[in-house]
């Protein structure tokens, strides 16, 4: 199974991805996703300059070593870029290993462990009214847990809630990074962000009752103590979890967080390698880890991470937001179905253009997803109807504080 060709694809159907597609002589395609949020030519020119020319040659069927080759060898070693680069090849490995033996590539990873993923969806407003109908519209579509975000009084832009949907890209979803040649500017104060939201789950609980689970993003911008401040005041209000509280490059942070309170912690989709996580697991800081495939390496390393993390009783938690692809979220799905300390999946449905370039065969019913019994990842990409979305520049946007510091986004 030597490998051809190996192509960077960049199309951008309503949001940019970037899709390596290697080629074996026997004519056997397999995909990884390389989506970079915001810096996706950065990724698809590592893989092109430096990445594809090292694997023309080389056999597709060991993974492992490819891995360490593409790891080690480059002597610099992990970043996002790096990291997201390795993993399209290492997901494109599997894709076609799995495709060459003619099965699902959960079954390669040792079978399901369960019927279906549980997932959970974004709920999100302005204010209450709107909040509460974007939670019963998700009950409606069929998720059976839902993360809740909303406005802050007094901020004009939160993260996890679309300001003015019209000036937001994804088909009325919230798409974070927009079009343009410059990052938007959002505003930030802890401390208002700190007086609403516990009252904002009391009157969700209120009205949906104990039973859903239900799940917030602090998106890295709170201290430690505030962190142990905010999870201590969720507590009546049973969150599944509360995930990225601080920002988490000083793994020590969250010792103080836990000594506060019982809150679940879910953390690390911004990570790149399990030495992000050595101190959180093995200390039991966390509770679920929230690592892609996409960013992490690939399977392979993310198949070692949630091993390591099984031995604390750490869950898996994977990130699934609208910038990982459609092969990013294939890949994410066989891995949840295959490991036995599975936790919950996010799933933020793609747009219908997004889903005519990159056809799917993985499900969403009743809040739960399959990826399918397609050989391979069970994801097809129409270079054709790709070739008809060029790249566009587009940013994530950055946060100031009221005297115009710059905070964490
Ligand atoms: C999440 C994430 C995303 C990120 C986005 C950045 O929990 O889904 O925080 O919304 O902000 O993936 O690219
Ligand atoms: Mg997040």
């Amino acid at each position: 199974m030597k490998i051809v060709a190996a192509d960077v694809l960049v199309t951008s159907p309503g949001r940019n991805f970037v899709t390596l597609k290697v080629t074996t002589e026997d004519g056997l395609t397999g995909l990884g996703d390389a989506t970079l949020n915001g810096r996706e030519l950065s990724v698809a020119s590592y893989l092109g300059d430096h990445v594809v020319p090292l694997l023309l040659g080389r056999d597709a069927r060991n993974i492992e070593d490819t891995w360490q080759f593409l790891y080690r060898s480059a002597y610099w070693r992990r970043g996002p870029v790096t990291m997201s680069a390795i993993s399209a090849v290492d997901t494109a490995l599997w894709d076609l290993k799995a495709k060459a033996a003619g099965m699902p590539l959960y079954q390669l990873l040792g079978g399901a462990s369960r019927k279906g993923i549980l997932a959970y969806g974004h709920a999100s407003g302005q204010d209450q009214h709107q909040l509460f109908d974007s939670i019963r519209h998700h009950l409606d579509v069929g998720f059976r847990a839902i993360r809740v975000q909303t406005s802050v009084p007094s901020l004009n832009a939160v993260y996890g809630v679309p300001a003015a949907p019209a000036s937001r890209e994804g088909d009325g979803h919230y798409e974070p990074a927009q079009r343009g040649s410059l990052p938007a500017e959002e505003d930030w104060d802890t401390r208002a962000y700190l007086r609403h939201i516990p009252g904002v789950f009391e009157a969700v609980r209120n009205e949906f009752g104990p039973e859903l689970p239900l799940l917030h993003d602090g998106h890295h911008r709170m201290t430690p103590i505030e962190a142990a401040r905010l999870g201590k005041a969720l507590e009546p209000y049973d969150l599944f979890w509360l995930e990225d509280c601080t920002p988490a490059e000083n793994q020590e942070a969250l010792r103080l967080v836990r000594q506060h309170t019982i809150t679940p912690l879910a953390i690390g989709e911004v990570f790149n390698t399990v030495w992000d996580y050595q101190t959180l697991i093995r200390e039991q800081l966390i509770d679920y880890v929230r690592s892609s495939v996409t960013h992490a390496g690939g399977i392979t390393p993310m198949r070692k991470l949630v091993d390591f993390a099984a031995q604390y009783q750490v869950k898996s938690g994977m990130h699934g937001a609208t910038d990982i692809s459609p092969v990013g979220m294939a890949a994410a799905l066989h891995l949840d179905l295959a490991i036995h300390n599975f936790g919950i999946q996010e799933y933020m449905p793609h747009n219908e253009r997004t889903n005519e370039v990159f056809r799917q065969t993985f499900t969403f019913r009743d809040g739960y997803l399959h990826p399918g019994d397609e050989p391979g990842l069970g994801v097809e990409l129409d270079e054709k109807a790709a070739a008809g979305f060029p790249y566009q520049t587009a940013y994530l946007p950055f946060s100031r504080l009221r005297d115009g510091t710059i905070h964490d986004w």
